[in-house]
């Protein structure tokens, strides 16, 4: 009898320790999860897809033409500026500092976007 509560006991223990180091996983998962991540913008047809996205600071954001027509992306306050790109080329801009980011293709300047960093 004796020995059946000391071998639970252990067991106890056992658990409490497989718990805890299953929290701590759990818990350096979560930190991964909200490291800021690349976010996709799409251009088709004239559109900047998200139009308006909102993303935490340090995210990267990488455009995508996808039209046949080449598009740049051009940030208001010239932030940023990527070169003319032709269909299936990227640019990527890591965003540091919050603050809201309007932007516009140079070659047609209807096409506008926007991007809030918080
Ligand atoms: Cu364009």
């Amino acid at each position: 009898m004796k020995r059946t509560v000391w071998s639970l006991g252990i067991a106890a223990v056992a658990i409490m320790i497989l718990m805890a180091a299953g929290a701590r996983t759990s818990v350096s998962a979560a930190a991964q999860d909200t490291k800021p991540a690349e976010t996709a913008v799409k251009i088709d047809n004239f559109v900047f897809s998200p139009n308006a996205l909102t993303v935490p600071a340090g995210s990267t954001i990488r455009w995508t033409n996808h039209d046949d027509i080449p598009h740049n992306i051009v940030s208001e306050d010239k932030s940023f500026k990527s070169k003319v790109l032709d269909t299936d080329e990227t640019f990527a801009y890591t965003f540091t500092k919050p603050g809201t980011y309007t932007y516009f293709c140079s070659i047609h300047p209807k096409m506008t976007g926007k991007v809030v960093v918080q």
